[in-house]
């Protein structure tokens, strides 16, 4: 199953969830949608996703689309965006890689370091990739990318259990601490396709920090059952 969480995305929505359903025919596409001001949910419905509603937060729509995929036994689960950042024709190499992995993420700058970034992101990611690695004790190049893929372990568990405010690199941090094996594989990555990206906010600096700070409390809180 892949779940696309969507906030004013009308515009660009439909032809996102399009092409998942072109490369993966068959595959339940859902997209978690909240608050949006636009036509998102019924741009979502009418190219063929199951359209959920969510509270506010990105956290929050992917918390609800694992429950919904869980609940419906899927045996694998993929995240992505959809202001058509993420290209979905990396899919199938993100699946092919879940043989040897238990969450598998695409990562923008391993192999790709063309990705089109302002200074100031590109700065935060490394320091919050290199703050997540020294945590884990194993190099992360890209811990706020969206585009995962999981197993039905890591699912299982993310479906009971997941954060619900800041949901990026302390994911990975608690992926790693359960003994999942976490791998990245390379995707070149758009900037996103047009309207508003949720970091465009003040609220960035707090939600950066926040984000340090679960990743310490993932890694030196007491191991979760
Ligand atoms: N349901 C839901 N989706 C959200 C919310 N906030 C963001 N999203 C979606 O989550 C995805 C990621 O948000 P983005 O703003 O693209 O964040 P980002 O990819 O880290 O930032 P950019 O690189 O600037 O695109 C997009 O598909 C958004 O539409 C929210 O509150 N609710
Ligand atoms: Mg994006």
């Amino acid at each position: 199953m892949v779940i696309l969480p969507a906030r004013n995305e009308g515009p660009r929505v439909g032809l996102v969830v399009a092409e998942v359903r072109q490369v993966l025919p068959g595959v339940e596409v859902v997209v978690v949608e909240n608050g949006s001001q636009d036509d998102t949910a019924e741009q979502a419905r009418r190219a063929g996703a199951t359209v959920l509603r969510s509270a506010e937060g990105y956290a929050l729509a992917q918390r609800v689309g694992f429950a919904y995929a869980h609940a419906k036994r899927a045996p694998w689960c993929a995240t992505l965006d959809a202001d058509g950042q993420h290209p979905p024709a990396a899919l199938p190499r993100l699946l092919a890689a879940l043989a040897g992995a238990d969450l598998v993420v695409g990562s923008r700058f391993l192999d790709s370091p063309g990705y089109p970034i302002a200074p100031h992101r590109r700065l935060a990611n490394s320091a919050f990739a290199a703050w997540a690695s020294v945590l884990v004790g194993q190099p992360l190049t890209d811990v706020t990318s969206g585009l995962r893929a999981m197993g039905p372990e890591v699912l299982a568990a993310f479906a009971a259990d997941y954060p619900s405010d800041v949901a990026d690199a302390n994911v990975l941090v608690r992926a790693v601490r359960a003994g999942w094996r976490v791998r990245e594989v390379p995707v070149a990555m758009r900037a996103r396709a047009g309207g508003r990206s949720m970091h465009d906010h003040p609220r960035s600096a707090w939600f950066a920090l926040r984000m340090l700070q679960l990743c310490a409390e993932e890694r030196f809180s007491a191991a979760r059952a």
